[in-house]
């Protein structure tokens, strides 16, 4: 695309932490966390528990801990997003029902066990043109207080290329990574309403493209959520896809809904990061379609130009060189600003 800037591609200075997440190394919450959960155990021992004065460190490091976490949240790392991105990749081609989908499942599940979410999973067979597939979308709930919600979803299953060795670093691999980050930073920071976020499986379609042929699993949950009535909590979505190619350029999704794409695109421009927001428009399908159909107001955040001509998308040139932690922390970072907004 003209216009774009070549960026460098950051990388990461040093191993995964003890539970094989980057962001261990950084700031560990867990532990707070824990301190807490054992004072809240003192507090509530009674006769035979511990002395007064151990109960009255216990409340105050319990107040302060409180008083800390709703000061303060993590920032977002682009080079943590990379490198759970990476942790994805390698799993290897994750075309729904693989063995490495259920593999990266099974990741992306052990890493939000390590924070204050609820994690549910959503299963169901899809009727697809190779026949009856197994799919699961995953599903952090971190819960508010105003029964409203919002949502930032993406896909972690990658398109099937029979013969051909596609891993999907961009597609598949930068939504599930920002996603994962994305849950280390929800996690620490203070929000009203309850903050959804979702790797949704099946969304690439077997062979073409169509009505019945793709989306999946959003497909699968939008019906889910307007059945169980979750839905009409739901005050609004951002669908991410394909948001990590070292030249960034997200351009204006047509059907998406104008009101939130304009509060991302300002809310870029007041961070710096005008540039990579673009002015110009084009339309596409994405996992935000079946919300936005059942009138969920909903917006698909996607580089759609990927390499010279997109020659990248669908090809096995979608590899990890060819995206950066700086793309990741721009979307990144500006989804944090936004999710502060919708509070
Ligand atoms: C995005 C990434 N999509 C699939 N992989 C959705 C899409 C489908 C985009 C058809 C363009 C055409
Ligand atoms: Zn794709």
């Amino acid at each position: 695309m003209h216009g774009k800037k070549t960026l460098l591609t950051s990388q990461w200075d040093g191993p995964p932490g003890p539970h094989g997440s980057p962001w261990s190394r950084r700031v560990s919450m867990r532990s707070v966390s824990s301190q807490l959960e054992q004072a809240d155990a003192g507090v509530g021992r009674g006769p035979g528990g511990p002395p007064h004065n151990l109960i009255r460190c216990s409340v105050v490091g319990a107040v302060c801990f409180l008083w800390a976490s709703a000061a303060w949240s993590a920032d977002f790392s682009g080079k943590n997003a990379l490198e759970y991105t990476r942790k994805a990749v390698a799993f290897g081609p994750r075309p729904a029902a693989s063995p490495a989908n259920l593999k990266l499942q099974a990741y992306i599940q052990s890493q939000l066990k390590l924070l204050r979410c609820q994690v549910s999973v959503d299963a169901f067979t899809a009727t697809t043109p190779i026949g009856a597939v197994a799919m699961r979308n995953i599903i952090a709930r971190f819960p508010g207080t105003t029964g409203r919600a919002v949502a930032i979803t993406g896909h972690f299953d990658t398109k099937s290329i029979p013969g051909s060795p596609f891993v999907g670093a961009n597609d598949g691999g930068t939504s599930t990574g920002l996603l994962l980050e994305l849950a280390r930073v929800v996690n620490s920071m203070p929000h009203s309403n309850d903050i959804y976020l979702i790797w949704f499986d099946g969304e690439e379609a077997y062979g073409e493209w169509s009505d019945t042929n793709g989306i999946y699993g959003s497909r699968h949950l939008a019906e889910k959520w307007t059945q169980d009535g979750t839905l009409s909590h739901l005050t609004a979505l951002i669908n991410v896809d394909m948001i990590g190619d070292v030249n960034l350029g997200i351009m204006q999704e047509g059907n998406s809904a104008l009101s939130l794409l304009h509060l991302v695109w300002q809310t870029a421009t007041e961070l710096g990061y005008g540039k990579y927001f673009l002015d110009e428009g084009f339309a596409t399908e994405d996992d935000h379609l079946p919300f936005l159909n059942k009138g969920v107001r909903a917006l698909d955040l996607i580089d759609f130009d990927y390499g010279p001509n997109n020659e990248y998308w669908h090809t096995a040139k979608d590899s990890m060189d060819k995206i950066s932690a700086h793309s990741l922390d721009v979307v990144g970072n500006v989804l944090v600003a936004v999710l502060r907004k919708l509070q």
